[in-house]
């Protein structure tokens, strides 16, 4: 090559560079002109314990009412295809706060006494606000483990939802039919007397200590049916042992009232800037123990009851935003963290009183369940004057919250399964995810693909006889279209061999570490 060929060579070159640059350039403004500006509205996630979305009226398939709740769907958007992760609380719990997919931690149902499950190191959705310049808060349930397992309910508790990214936490420590029957408040036991210190044991009972098995007569408010036979407290036995801290432990038709007013003193404090309020609510989880007004009102026994209470603090929480004039600047997503159950361990007619009801909609199974009703929940977005209110079809799940308001407010996030739906979630777009992996129980999962589920074959009972629930789990594959089966009664697999193959490996693909 002589002097002036590689001369032009490389003004070609050049050229072509110029080329890349504009074209780049051009490329980056166009993304950017159709990149929605970033906001930061007030984000609250109202979540319910264990609320099927046939529990929901919005919904259209069950027998109870819930208007406050359908108030959320008729301004914002009601998803017909919104999922949690798991069928149970602690697995879902851990997704829609770090975005990840319970199963690759193994993660199960906590007892009381379990240490933090979340690292303070991992990404969190509220650690993620904070960056965004969100104050953050957990009021409720939590579930999710507490300090460092060596724990003294005497002292500070030192790891808990204050180090993994919320500023304010006022929580139960795991659910209402667990010990300790107590409050955490920023990592400190509420009305502890010092003189009574509570300690708190799932192996064995603390000597002299009544129980529900031993001392069935101090059962003054519900009997148990399976498990729930240990300590107890306020006329109810509950799972695991506790004793002392007699004053500080709760009294279960106050809790409702307790978390709302809660939930309505952070968003008064905190008016002034935007916060992320994660408001998770106890109901309809066992033991159902409403406040006196609703005790009777649903017709349904305590289960339809708790249901009304919760859609009650729903609709205060929410004329309490409308007093402050911050609905219009508040990003509410209402959901529930699994399906429903009638019978979760106590005799509280929840299955004789059901009639025809049906919590799990049109789907099959329930809570722990790998069939639809495991997972597939009440999930609605409001965003008024910003969210045009209808429904959506869009694939969507809890975990895609993290990658949907990093976006939104801005912030970068590190990789994890969460995917960002914020156009499905603001009604921009109907488009949601393509696929998603659906826990039941112990890890074990299935695969949603567009209008496919395949449930691979496992072994296990396909029966929990006690909660009369259905688990899903049979010796051989089953494949469902739920477009037209949404009750999955027919099982497609032997009859598409291929698709089943083609989904089979898109599932393991998904399964490799992220
Ligand atoms: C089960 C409990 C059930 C409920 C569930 C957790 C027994 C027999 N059953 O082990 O009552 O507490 O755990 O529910 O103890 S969840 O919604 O928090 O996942
Ligand atoms: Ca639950």
């Amino acid at each position: 090559m002589n002097d002036k060929q590689t001369l032009r060579l490389k003004t070609k070159k050049s050229f072509i560079n110029v080329l890349m640059f504009a074209g780049a350039a051009l490329m980056s403004q166009a993304s950017f002109a159709t990149q929605a500006p970033t906001a930061k509205p007030n984000i609250v996630i109202i979540y319910t314990d264990d609320l099927g979305i046939g529990d929901v009226s919005a919904y259209g398939v069950g027998k109870l009412s819930t208007p406050n709740i359908d108030t959320i769907a008729d301004q914002g958007i009601k998803f017909t295809n919104g999922y949690a992760t798991a069928a149970t609380c602690t697995p879902s719990r851990f997704s829609i706060l770090t975005g990840q997919y319970p199963w690759r931690k193994g993660v199960q149902i906590l007892p009381g006494d379990a240490p933090l499950l979340i690292s303070p190191e991992q990404q969190t959705l509220p650690k993620m606000l904070k960056q965004a310049g969100y104050t953050t808060a957990v009021i409720g349930k939590w579930h999710l483990g507490l300090g460092n397992g060596q724990m003294d309910w005497n002292e500070h508790i030192p790891l808990g939802p204050n180090e993994v990214g919320f500023d304010y936490s006022y929580i139960m420590a795991a659910t209402n039919d667990r010990v300790p029957n107590v409050f955490v408040k920023n990592g400190d036991v509420v009305g502890l007397e010092q003189d009574d210190p509570l300690y708190v044991s799932y192996k064995s009972n603390f000597p002299g200590e009544v129980t529900g098995q031993e001392n069935p007569e101090l059962l003054t408010k519900m009997t148990y049916h399976h498990g729930h036979d240990q300590s107890i407290n306020n006329g109810v036995s509950r799972i695991g042992y506790q004793k002392g801290g007699k004053a500080a432990q709760w009294i279960d038709e106050d809790m409702s009232d307790l978390f709302l007013s809660e939930a309505q003193r952070f968003v008064k404090r905190n008016q002034a800037k935007p916060f992320f309020l994660f408001y998770t609510l106890h109901q309809p989880h066992v033991p159902r123990v409403p406040n006196r007004h609703f005790v009777g009102k649903s017709g349904l026994g305590p289960r339809g009851d708790a249901i009304l209470e919760a859609d009650w603090a729903i609709g205060q929480f929410l004329e309490t935003l409308d007093q402050l004039g911050l609905s219009d600047n508040t990003l509410i997503v209402f959901s529930s963290d699994n399906g429903p159950v009638l019978n979760d361990g106590y005799n509280d007619q929840a299955d004789t009183k059901n009639g025809q009801h049906t919590p799990w909609g049109q789907f099959r199974g329930g809570k722990y369940s790998l069939f639809e009703a495991g997972t597939h929940i009440p999930l609605m977005v409001r965003w008024q004057g910003k969210i045009k209110p209808g429904v959506s079809d869009a694939l969507i799940s809890q975990h895609d919250l993290l990658a949907s308001f990093a976006s939104m407010t801005g912030q970068k996030i590190k990789a994890s399964d969460s995917q960002n739906m914020l156009s499905a979630l603001t009604g921009q777009s109907k488009t949601g995810r393509k696929s998603l992996l659906l826990e039941g129980m112990h890890g074990r999962t299935a695969y949603r693909e567009g209008d496919w589920i395949v449930i691979p074959a496992y072994k296990g009972n396909s029966l929990m006889k006690k909660q009369n629930i259905e688990t899903g789990i049979y010796p051989f594959d089953q494949l469902y279209n739920i477009s037209t089966d949404p009750g999955q009664q027919h099982n497609l697999a032997s009859q598409y061999p291929e698709k089943i193959s083609t989904m089979l490996k898109h599932y393991q693909a998904v399964m490799q570490p992220n």
